[in-house]
């Protein structure tokens, strides 16, 4: 008999031992089905034989009112007897082929494995979907093994390519956690992604399960609602081989679109740069708004563009939570600057926090900055500003970043590094002055998130936008300008900058820092297509 096939996109997993105070299960329950769950697990650890079958048949007619198929966890006997549409087991439980035997030919047998070995048992074994878990931290089990994390679930996923097993992940999941799972979790070439969230006490241990629910159910509706889920991570971009000349005329191209979209971009960044970031975004052609405040920022969220969340002086946390959320469940890139994030234990419990809550696109900063992000002793921050010009293998630093965090990462520098965790290309134009004046690595963050925001635009817009900035239809089908490559789209934010830099010292009125910034102003207001083609300095590394 064919498998029903079972929708696994909200999972909600029982847990009565973390219901509120004065909450009844089944009223719990019931009012979660309202919110959106698809599927429930009636996991039950300390509960007599009877009072198990007592619940589960209970769970049951409430789940069939719904027609959201029950799961049990464990217990084939329990499974039988109410007719459930399947049966969970741990690694410790009944093995699948004593328990395949057992159970009617239409029931859905679904496994927890925490490694890539236990995925490889599984997917040997035939069930028909795994529990990837603990993703995170969690206190609704004990856990006995180390967390997965977000990457290592896309590492377990790879075991999965090419067959039909379904995956749901679970540990930690909550409102403020699934973008940011469901985004980072994929394959590396994000061919991929999970196909639910099992989820517990965000359900279970609230007040109002109807609106947990809601919420985790529009943000899952929102990720899978698009064909491309993996905006983030431009692994749909990975396999395309570049040659230097074509990263040169593609980044240049872009400067023209950008000129003739103007996306907005919406910047959360520090109080020492906040002018002169607006000025630059103005400058390039694109437009800047600098809000900040938490309860603006769905609004915003809704105008295509980009995000910059830059960590400078962080003065509304909140505001970039909130934000980055937003720009996710609305497809906009997000651009982060974490400066100075070696510094102080405060700023990298901040990062942290921040890319743990929202998938970042792009993560710009200097050699101290991502060594810290990527955890290498090789460079120790001290204080804001980069300590020299950091790694022996700098190339092995931005593509393990990028892997890591499933995003493009950018190492400014003397040569600058942008990986994709793919490719990796080394840009060698700037002029040192630069380093001179106060945030110019801060305006690389901004001028790299008005190209990323190029791609936001809706088709209709880039359609029009491309013509007026005379390309051609046939360019636009073969997707040459605007086509959501973050990698291209950072590549041309570097150079924009670095090669107005170098045009802005040949200025006859430059004779120092407190000239250069103005004139570094004009030389990107005058930058044009032609300029970045013939001065930009590529090459593409491994
Ligand atoms: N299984 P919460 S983690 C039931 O790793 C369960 O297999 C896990 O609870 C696993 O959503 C877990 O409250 C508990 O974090 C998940
Ligand atoms: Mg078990």
């Amino acid at each position: 008999m064919a498998k029903p096939s079972i929708d696994l996109s909200l999972y909600l997993v029982t847990g009565r031992e973390l219901l509120p105070p004065n909450k009844d299960y089944y009223e719990s329950l019931e009012e979660a089905l309202q919110g959106g769950v698809t599927v429930v697990q009636v996991r039950e650890k300390t509960a007599d034989t009877g009072e198990f079958l007592d619940i589960a048949s209970k769970t049951s007619s409430i789940c069939a009112k719904y027609g959201v198929p029950l799961i049990i966890n464990d217990r084939v006997d329990i499974a039988l007897a109410v007719n459930a549409a399947g049966v969970h087991i741990g690694q410790s439980d009944m093995p699948v082929s004593v328990t395949r035997r057992l159970l009617p030919s239409d029931c859905i047998i679904g496994k927890s494995v925490s490694d890539v070995e236990e995925a490889k048992v599984a997917l040997e074994e035939g069930v028909d979907y795994v529990g990837i878990g603990a993703i995170w931290a969690t206190t609704s089990k004990k856990l006995v093994r180390p967390v997965v994390g977000v990457r290592g679930v896309g590492e377990i996923l790879e075991v999965f390519l090419g067959s039909d097993i379904k995956t749901v992940g679970i540990g930690g999941l909550k409102s403020t956690t699934v973008l940011r799972t469901l985004h980072g979790a994929t394959t590396p070439c994000g061919t991929r992604t999970l196909d639910g969230v099992a989820v517990v006490s965000d359900i279970v241990a609230s007040p109002n399960p109807r609106g947990s629910a809601e919420l985790l159910s529009k943000l899952i509706r929102a990720f899978y609602s698009r064909p491309s889920p993996n905006f983030a991570f431009p692994f749909s971009a990975a396999h395309q081989s570049y040659t230097e000349d074509d990263i040169k005329s593609r980044a240049a191209g872009l400067l023209k679109t950008l000129k003739a979209i103007k996306p907005l971009v919406h910047q959360i960044t520090n109080t020492v740069v906040a002018t002169q970031s607006a000025n630059i975004t103005l400058a390039l052609g694109a437009s800047p708004i600098m809000a900040t405040a938490p309860q603006e920022m769905e609004d915003l969220s809704k105008i295509p563009g980009a995000l910059l969340v830059n960590i400078g002086t962080i003065a509304n946390k909140d505001g970039m939570l909130v934000a980055g959320r937003h720009a996710n469940l609305n497809r906009k890139p997000i651009v982060f600057d974490p400066v100075g994030v070696g510094a102080t234990s405060f700023r990298r419990a901040a990062a942290d926090e921040l890319l743990n809550s929202w998938q970042a696109t792009v993560i710009k900063g200097n050699a101290a900055e991502i060594g810290t992000l990527a955890k290498t002793a090789e460079v120790q921050s001290k204080g804001v500003d980069s300590v020299g010009s950091g790694f022996s293998d700098p190339v092995a630093i931005v593509k393990a970043l990028a892997r890591k965090e499933r995003c493009v990462v950018v190492m400014t520098g003397p040569q600058d590094y942008i990986s994709d965790g793919h490719t990796t290309i080394r840009l060698s134009n700037g002029d040192p002055m630069l380093a001179d004046i106060t945030g110019s690595g801060c305006i690389v963050g901004t001028v790299v998130a008005s190209f990323c925001g190029i791609s936001s635009i809706s088709a209709q817009k880039r359609l029009s936008a491309q013509r007026a900035a005379g390309q051609t239809d046939t360019d636009h089908k073969a997707g040459l300008l605007v086509d959501g490559n973050m990698l291209i789209a950072s590549v041309a934010g570097v150079l924009a900058i670095t090669v107005a830099s170098e045009l802005a010292v040949e200025r006859p009125e430059v004779r120092g820092t407190g000239t250069f910034l103005p004139a570094l102003i004009d030389a990107i207001y005058g930058l044009t297509p032609e300029d970045v083609a013939s001065r930009a300095k590529v090459e593409i590394i491994r």
